[in-house]
């Protein structure tokens, strides 16, 4: 009975290709190709979709057979073409027509000069993969085998979000994935204020930071004039507060590599990328080549970082003693609106007392975890720790022009300063308290529940502070009543609004998660905020289809799948009278 009632779907389900097929053209030869690059990628988007259905079955009409140029199309475009990042160029999924133990399938495939790399479990598709770049003419083979329900290249899924170009960012920079940058840049890569990066200097000739040191726009170099009148003569760059000159160069290389986490030279095809792309950096060096210093360079650097403009100051330093005069300059600065942030310390007999001005109040306190988010051992603990960031084996600039790894709580507090600088570039108008606000209370909760000594209010995530700021709404429509007959399809209009009135960007991926039935897991909004999918099933039942941009910003709605023919039991309990 089961069975039979699976051929009727099978055979509703040849009728409804058939006619689809012949709606698309695609039952006839191609006509001769002019085909242009998106014509091409138009039909490669057909032909993907066709492989889901079981259409190079014998049972079916000749005109659902592949038009004569669909393996061509298929794998010049698709499999050699520009698509060719999305693909596992030696691999195929595929799905024979009867089930196979593992040595006959790999008769079967050794017919086509493939192996068999393995079967996945319940579905019974075959991963296989050849030595050669399959042709045209194999896939035409392959398709035509009767044995052959369909195939499909192995393709390539990744995250959502931004991907940046610089040659180390996949391979090196886990961190800036690890705290949702990618999925946060798409909303904004910062603005132009500096960075203040007090500190060893920075490498001002270093390919990945010389565009983006800070320019005091009112001084002219080397004149020998305190042109701006701001007490310090041609800093058209920042200052040297070590050595009381104009030019901070890293004489040590822990600068520049805070510098490079902090903003980069970003999406520039070299290097590393930073937290805040667009962010400029305002070298003011304060310790010397050894990466000591003085409480009066330091607070020296933190007015001068008040007094010319900079909003952020990232202090990766620390000292066991506090001193009036750095409390002094805190609460200057922080009279001036600045948001300073400092490293908890990095001392290797545990527990250790969070270092100043970490301590300080109105100084946010960052500690350094790992990549699975536990606390570094070496990350001193207190009351004081207001957050944590990743701080081992951070991957940023050298001051020779190169680049190193390096670990520390100085690691940890550049990825908040640059945090900082992204929600700043969206609401220009908060406070620096309340991007402190921002900040802790969108943390990723870590190690023990809750507040903790040793990570804060958890590790910083981007992604969330930016979507909290932003606020968007997601609305999930279907284009018709929420019963679905058979194998019906549904549109689905997926809008997305903030309640702030930027525009939705370019490129915000919203991501979908079906109980039954398909729809392509993620797709990319429009700048309209737009995103339609197609909700198809060939299973009955209720589908709750939810639509999401990340965690807490979600929108679902339930459809219901009935079968197009229902068999109704029928019992006779009884029998009375005569059957005559
Ligand atoms: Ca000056
Ligand atoms: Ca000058
Ligand atoms: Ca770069
Ligand atoms: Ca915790």
């Amino acid at each position: 009975m089961v069975k039979n009632r699976e051929c009727f779907r099978y055979r509703l389900a040849a009728v409804a290709v058939a006619v689809l097929l012949l709606c698309l053209g695609l039952g006839h030869p191609a006509s001769p190709s002019s085909a242009g690059t998106a014509r091409s990628a138009q039909r490669l988007r057909e032909h993907r979709k066709m492989l889901w259905m079981p259409r190079f079955s014998r049972d079916f009409p000749a005109q659902v057979r592949p038009p004569a140029d669909f393996f061509e199309t298929f794998f010049s475009a698709g499999w050699h073409g520009r698509r060719a990042g999305e693909i596992c160029s030696h691999e195929l999924l595929v799905r024979l027509r009867g089930e196979l133990d593992e040595s006959s399938a790999r008769n079967f495939f050794a017919r086509y000069d493939l192996n068999v790399i393995k079967r996945i479990p319940r579905i019974d598709i075959w991963l296989v993969t050849g030595s050669e770049m399959p042709s045209s003419v194999f896939g035409h083979r392959l398709g035509q085998d009767s044995d052959v329900l369909w195939f499909e290249p192995n393709g390539r899924v990744h995250t959502s979000g931004i991907i940046p170009d610089d040659n180390f960012y996949q391979a090196q920079q886990w961190n800036l994935r690890l705290i949702g940058l990618p999925e946060a840049w798409v909303f904004t890569t910062g603005s132009a204020d500096p960075i203040a990066v007090i500190d060893t200097g920075v490498d001002l000739d270093h390919p990945d930071l010389a565009a983006k040191i800070w320019i005091n726009a009112g001084e002219i170099p080397a004149n020998g004039q305190d042109d701006d009148g701001n007490g310090y003569v041609d800093d058209v760059h920042g200052w040297d507060f070590v050595h009381g000159d104009a030019v901070p160069q890293d004489d040590n290389s822990h600068g520049s590599h805070v510098a490079g986490i902090v903003a980069a030279h970003t999406d520039n095809a070299i290097g590393i990328a930073g937290v805040a792309w667009q962010s400029s950096i305002m070298p003011l060096k304060a310790l010397n080549s050894h990466g000591d210093g003085t409480w009066a360079d330091v607070a020296e650097a933190i007015i001068y970082a008040a007094d010319n403009g900079a909003h952020i100051l990232n202090l990766s330093l620390g000292g066991e003693e506090s001193s009036q005069t750095i409390e002094d300059a805190v609460s200057y600065a922080h009279s001036q609106g600045c948001l300073l942030m400092a490293a908890a310390g990095n001392n290797e007999f545990q527990p250790a007392p969070v270092e100043y001005p970490a301590a300080l109040p109105g100084v946010l306190a960052v500690a350094a975890t790992m990549e699975d988010d536990t606390p570094w051992s070496y990350s001193n603990r207190g009351p004081e720790i207001d957050v944590a960031a990743p701080g081992v084996d951070i991957f940023s600039a050298n001051r020779s022009g190169s680049y190193y790894l390096n670990s520390g709580t100085s690691m940890a507090v550049p990825h908040v300063s640059g945090l900082a600088a992204l929600i700043w570039s969206l609401q220009p108008t908060l406070t620096a308290d309340q991007v402190a606000h921002a900040i802790t209370s969108t943390a990723r909760d870590v190690y023990t529940p809750g507040w903790d000594q040793r990570t804060g209010w958890g590790r910083i995530d981007a992604q969330a502070a930016i979507l909290h700021l932003v606020q968007p709404r997601i609305d999930i429509v279907p284009d018709r009543p929420s019963i679905l007959v058979g194998d019906e399809s549904a549109t689905l209009t997926t809008t997305i609004t903030y309640s702030q009135s930027q525009p939705v960007p370019d490129g915000l991926t919203v991501t979908f998660i079906v109980t039954l039935g398909n729809v392509s897991p993620q797709a990319t909004a429009t700048s309209g905020g737009q995103v339609t999918t197609t909700f198809t099933s060939t299973e009955s039942g209720q589908a709750i289809i939810t639509a999401s941009v990340g965690p807490g910003f979600q929108d679902a709605l339930t459809l219901t799948v009935t079968p197009r023919c229902l068999y109704l039991p029928v019992t006779l309990d009884q029998w009375s009278g005569d059957p005559g």
